[in-house]
């Protein structure tokens, strides 16, 4: 049957090192066996000892990437990565209106794993009261759900009320990833709170590794993957946890120091 292959859609930013960003959402797509697509919002010079320059795309380009999609391809589940300026937040919702791309996932992204800064404090504002409200899961890291609630998280009733916050920003799935600060914890704990209420926690190993550049951006991808097959939110979720944890568990060697995870390591059979 025509073009009924399961397809998904990245929305984000290139890193020119392949560990993070589109790179990493475009091979999880592929290990999931989803056709993978890609909305190019911006360009990352960098390696893995840092980020060293990007620029964006101009918004009528990604019109067009956009126009191009929706005419040919029938996509039924996206996600959005780096979207670095109000701009290019707001084109992204002007188009995610105009067509019908499935649901969205929306990993904020507002800083990488060396604290350089993938968003610019104006459009801080846009992503949390514009784009936020559209998404059907949201997938901040500790740090990002810390700022989006406007709250300090330490235990784990606080990342319980922080995910009721993100909650009534109007996404509809949170994924609130936990902590993995301490060198000497040996468990990381997700809170998931459902759109229907349900709530329940996703842990795994924690491994001390500076190899994890593309863990969030591959989750996020991941999730779209899976809701592009047609399942549930929370299998997408129980998937890309799993998924996540075995590609941070068997490192590669590529790159000097914070380097990648290894999307090969995945069983098929989450
Ligand atoms: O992992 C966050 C991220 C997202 N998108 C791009 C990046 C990074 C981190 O380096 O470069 C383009």
């Amino acid at each position: 049957m025509a073009n009924e292959f399961p397809q998904a859609l990245t929305i984000a930013g290139s890193d020119s090192d392949g560990s993070a960003g589109m790179q990493a959402d475009l091979h999880t797509f592929f290990r999931r066996h989803v056709y993978g697509t890609s909305v190019l919002t911006a360009c990352v010079a960098g390696n893995s000892y840092g980020i060293h320059d990007s620029v964006n795309l101009p918004t009528t380009f990604i019109d067009q990437e956009f126009k191009d999609l929706a005419d040919d391809y029938h996509i039924r589940a996206s996600k959005t990565g780096m979207l670095s300026d109000s701009d290019l937040i707001r084109t992204v919702i002007k188009n995610y209106k105009k067509y019908d791309f499935g649901p969205l996932v929306v990993d904020p992204v507002i800083t990488t794993k060396h604290g350089n800064m993938l968003l610019e404090q104006s459009a801080y504002q846009t992503l949390r009261d514009e784009l936020i409200p559209m998404a059907t899961v949201i997938t901040p890291n500790f740090f990002e759900a810390q700022k989006l609630a406007e709250m300090d998280i330490e235990t784990s009733v606080d990342m319980e009320t922080a995910a009721r916050k993100l909650k009534a920003l109007g996404a509809k799935n949170i994924v609130l990833k936990g902590s993995h600060h301490d060198p000497n914890q040996t468990k990381v704990s997700d809170y998931i709170l459902l759109e229907s209420g349900k709530s329940f926690w996703l842990t795994g190993d924690f491994f001390d590794t500076d190899r994890k550049n593309g863990t969030g951006d591959s989750l996020s991808a991941c999730i779209a993957a899976e809701l592009a097959k047609g399942n549930s939110v929370e299998d997408a979720c129980r998937v890309a946890k799993k998924f996540v944890d075995a590609a941070i568990k068997s490192e590669i060697q590529v790159g000097h120091k914070f380097g990648p995870i290894n999307h090969w390591a995945p069983a098929d059979e989450l």
